[in-house]
C-alpha cells in the first residue's frame, strides 16, 4: 500500500497519526509537493479524482480518498491500537465526537487559517480576509465549548484517546500558522492538547 501525503497538510495528518497510534509502518509514504502542483497532474488525478491527500493506493490499484475512510479501512485491517470503537455504541458515539471535532472545529479552523495565512496565497488562489474573520469567530466559539466538555473527561469522546482527538488536534495545529494554541483562556483544551504530545500520534510533526 502507499499513502499519498503532503508536508504540513492537516488532512493527510490525520492518517499518519493514525498510524503512528497503531505502531504501523510497513505502509509506504508518497510526499506530494502541493505548492508546486504536484496533486494536480493527470497521473495523481487517476488516483485522486479530486486531487486531494491524502489518498491511499492498495498493492491492487484500488484507491481511497477521505482520511475518515482511509482510516476505517486501516481501522479493519488492523485493528489493534482500537481507535475508531471497539462495540456498536462507542463506535457510533466516536463517529458523533469525529463528526463534530472535524465539521464544527477543525473545518473552520482550518478555513481561517486557509483564508488568512499569506504563507498558503500560493495554494489557495481565491483568499477572502472576511471570510478568515468569519472562520476565526467560529472556530474560537467552538474551542470554549470543547474547553468545558473537556472539563469533566480528558478525552474529546470519553476515557480512552480515539480518533477523535487526532480530528481535532491536526486542526488545532493547523492553526499555529495563524500564531494560535490553546492557551491560559483555554485551560482543559491546553492540558488535553499536551497530553497528545505525549503519545505516539503525538509525535508526528504538523
Ligand atoms: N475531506 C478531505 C479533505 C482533503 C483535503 O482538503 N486535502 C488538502 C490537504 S489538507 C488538499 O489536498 N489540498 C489540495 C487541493 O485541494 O488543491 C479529507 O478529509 O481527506
Amino acid at each position: 500500500m502507499k499513502l499519498y501525503i503532503a508536508p504540513y497538510a492537516p488532512n493527510p495528518r490525520r492518517v499518519t497519526m493514525f498510524l503512528a497510534e497503531k505502531g504501523i509502518t510497513h505502509i509506504e509514504i508518497v510526499q506530494l509537493d502541493l505548492p508546486k502542483g504536484e496533486h494536480r497532474g493527470g497521473e495523481f488525478r487517476a488516483k485522486s479524482p479530486l486531487a486531494q491527500v491524502p489518498t491511499l493506493e492498495l498493492d491492487d490499484g484500488r484507491t481511497l480518498t477521505e482520511s475518515r475512510a482511509i482510516c476505517t479501512y486501516l481501522e479493519a485491517l488492523y485493528p489493534e491500537v482500537n481507535l475508531l470503537g471497539a462495540d456498536a455504541f462507542e463506535r457510533a458515539s466516536i463517529e458523533m465526537w469525529d463528526r463534530r471535532a472535524e465539521l464544527m472545529f477543525a473545518m473552520p479552523l482550518m478555513l481561517w487559517v486557509r483564508h488568512g495565512s499569506p504563507l498558503l496565497a500560493q495554494v489557495e488562489k481565491n483568499q477572502n480576509a472576511e471570510v478568515a474573520v468569519y472562520y476565526q469567530a467560529q472556530a474560537m466559539r467552538m474551542a470554549k465549548w470543547l474547553d468545558g466538555e473537556l472539563s469533566g473527561r480528558p478525552w474529546i469522546a470519553g476515557e480512552r484517546f480515539t480518533n477523535a482527538d487526532i480530528t481535532a488536534a491536526c486542526g488545532i495545529d493547523f492553526a499555529k500558522m495563524m500564531r494560535w494554541r490553546p492557551g491560559e483562556d483555554f485551560p482543559n483544551l491546553k492540558r488535553w492538547r499536551e497530553a497528545i504530545a505525549e503519545r505516539p500520534a503525538g509525535k508526528v510533526p504538523a
